[in-house]
C-alpha cells in the first residue's frame, strides 16, 4: 500500500468541505491513517513548496497557506497519491470535470481548494513535515478484501 497526504487548503476549510472531502475518499475504499488540524509554518511551507521558491506567486501561496489552518490527513491505498490526484482534478479549477473536488467546488488555480500529494517521494517528504509517528495509526481495515483482490493485495 501506498500513502498520499491531503490537506484541506484554507480556502477549503473557509468553505465548509471538511466533510464532503472526507466522505469522497472513504467512500472510494481508502484508508484513513492520520488526520489532524494544523497552522502551516514560514518554514514548513518552504520546504513543502520548495520546487516553487523562484516562482512569482510564491509568496503569496505561503500567506494564503498561512491565512487559516489546513486539516491534514494521511490516507493509504493501492496507487493513493494517483487516485486522489484523479479525484481532486487539475490544479486550475475551472478547468477541473464536474465529479472531482476542484470540478464541483472550484473555479480557481490558487484556490483550488485541496492538496494531494504528487507521488509517492512527495508523500514521504509531506509526511514526514506534517505528522510525528505516534499520529500515525495503521488500524486494520476490515473490508479491504471487498475493495481489492487477493492478486492486488499481495
Ligand atoms: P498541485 O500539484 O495541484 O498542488 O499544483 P502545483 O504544485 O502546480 O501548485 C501548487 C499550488 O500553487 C497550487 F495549489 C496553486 C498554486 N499556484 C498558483 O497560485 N499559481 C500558479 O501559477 C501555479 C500554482
Amino acid at each position: 500500500m501506498d500513502r498520499a497526504v491531503v490537506l484541506i487548503k484554507p480556502d477549503g476549510i473557509q468553505r465548509g468541505i471538511i466533510g464532503e472531502v472526507v466522505k469522497r475518499f472513504e467512500q472510494k475504499g481508502l484508508h484513513l491513517v492520520g488526520l489532524k488540524m494544523i497552522s502551516l509554518t514560514d518554514s514548513i511551507l518552504d520546504e513543502w513548496y520548495a520546487h516553487h521558491k523562484d516562482k512569482p506567486f510564491f509568496r503569496s501561496l505561503k500567506e494564503y497557506m498561512m491565512q487559516y489552518p489546513v486539516v491534514a490527513m494521511l490516507w493509504e491505498g493501492i496507487d493513493a497519491a494517483k487516485t486522489i490526484r484523479l479525484m481532486l482534478g487539475p490544479t486550475l479549477g475551472r478547468t477541473a470535470a464536474p465529479g472531482t473536488i476542484r470540478g464541483d467546488f472550484a473555479m480557481s488555480q490558487q484556490y483550488n481548494l485541496v492538496h494531494a500529494s504528487e507521488d509517492e517521494a512527495a508523500a514521504k517528504k509531506e509526511e514526514s513535515l506534517i505528522f510525528k509517528e505516534n499520529e500515525i495509526f495503521p488500524w486494520e481495515k476490515l473490508d479491504l478484501p471487498l475493495i481489492y483482490s487477493d492478486e492486488e493485495m499481495k
